[in-house]
């Protein structure tokens, strides 16, 4: 199997996951705020090396996503990168500058990133990264996610990922079909699917090595406005559908992320679709708010309490890994 192949084995085996770390500074600052923290350059480390020095991250967490800013800052006598390969976690980067207005269709966005970004990615694989991340964002209403939008950010993601192999790196390819409307599951599940058919159509076209990427898509989910709720069972069955009739088999691994999901709405869908799993993909997840939300909450009362932070980081890790390989419970959650 290929090296990239390898990376790929890495991060997701055995349960292990990926913590998504990457907001970029505007977005930490309005998690900080929301918790009356300041959002200064020593604070957003403070929070980020508590989570990297815990003990849930030799276990639970195979890789981490950074930001440019955290990539290039230091825990003692170590570079951040450093810090996470000594727990045997693979660093990776966030490389996209940002979703865009997409010209054309305003109401849409466009993800960007694309100029220097040979050149960045040899920085950044200088720093220690192995793989990294582009995120791009769709809406849902009877006429959205258009095709403009569909075609253009399945072009990036391809162009993307066809320069981070040939960097030497896994690329992440995350098409976030976003959960805000009132649509039904039903449709997310068809537009999730024609969405994530045209990536790997444009993945194909770049000649991407579809054994070293990582897809990270959400899960079917009704949007956060609509009236017709679902259960678990039936979120996981409509996510399962959705990837068996669009991911290629090629494909080793898929990382959820969750979207605005609650942390145990998060890990209880993920249990289930590891429990219903009847394809070869690894099915786990690339969490951001889903793994930090009860550490951040926590840590912001007392930013010195690195112990109690982390109790509650590697609880979160723990079931999160679970839920991974289909064996996380109530009973455990609550333990
Ligand atoms: C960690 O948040 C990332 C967003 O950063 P910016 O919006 O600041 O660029 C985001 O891409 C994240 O990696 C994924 O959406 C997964 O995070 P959630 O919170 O949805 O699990």
């Amino acid at each position: 199997m290929s090296e990239l192949n390898n990376i790929v084995l890495k991060i997701l085996s055995n349960g292990k996951g990926i913590l998504a770390a990457d907001e970029s500074t505007g977005t930490m600052t309005k998690r900080l705020n929301a918790v009356n923290v300041e959002s200064t350059p020593e604070n957003r480390l403070l929070f980020r090396e508590t989570l990297f020095l815990s003990e849930s991250m030799k276990k639970c967490i195979g890789g981490v996503i950074l930001y440019d800013e955290t990539i290039k800052q230091n825990s003692k006598s170590k570079t951040i990168p450093e810090l996470i390969s000594s727990c045997g976690t693979v660093p990776g980067i966030k490389v996209d500058t940002g979703a865009k207005i997409l010209a054309g269709s305003p109401d849409e966005k466009i993800t960007e990133g694309l100029d220097g970004l040979r050149e960045r990615l040899k920085v950044y694989h200088k720093l220690g990264a192995r793989f990294t991340k582009w995120r791009a964002v769709y809406i849902i209403s009877d006429k959205y996610p258009s095709k403009l939008s569909v075609d253009s950010n399945a072009q990036a993601l391809a162009r993307y990922s066809a320069l981070v192999q040939e960097s030497g790196m896994v690329p992440i390819v995350e098409p976030e079909v976003l959960m805000d409307g009132d649509h039904s599951a039903d449709e997310c599940l068809v537009k999730t699917t024609e969405v994530i058919k045209k990536c790997f159509e444009e993945l194909n076209n770049n000649n991407v090595d579809l054994t070293g990427v990582i897809l990270k898509p959400n899960m079917i989910l009704p949007g956060n406005r609509s009236s017709k709720k679902i259960s678990n069972e039936e979120i996981a069955k409509l996510t399962l559908k959705c990837l068996k009739d669009s991911v290629p088999k090629e494909v080793p691994g898929i990382a959820f992320l969750s979207g605005g999901q609650t942390e145990i709405e998060a890990t209880k869908n993920l249990n289930l679709i590891n429990k219903y799993n009847d394809t070869n993909f690894i099915m786990s997840y690339s969490y951001g708010r889903a793994l930090q939300q009860g550490a951040i909450n926590f840590w912001s009362k007392d930013i010195k309490n690195i112990e109690g932070t982390q109790k509650i980081f590697n609880h979160r890790a723990n079931m999160c890994s679970l839920a991974a390989q289909g064996k996380w419970s109530k009973e455990l959650e609550e333990k």
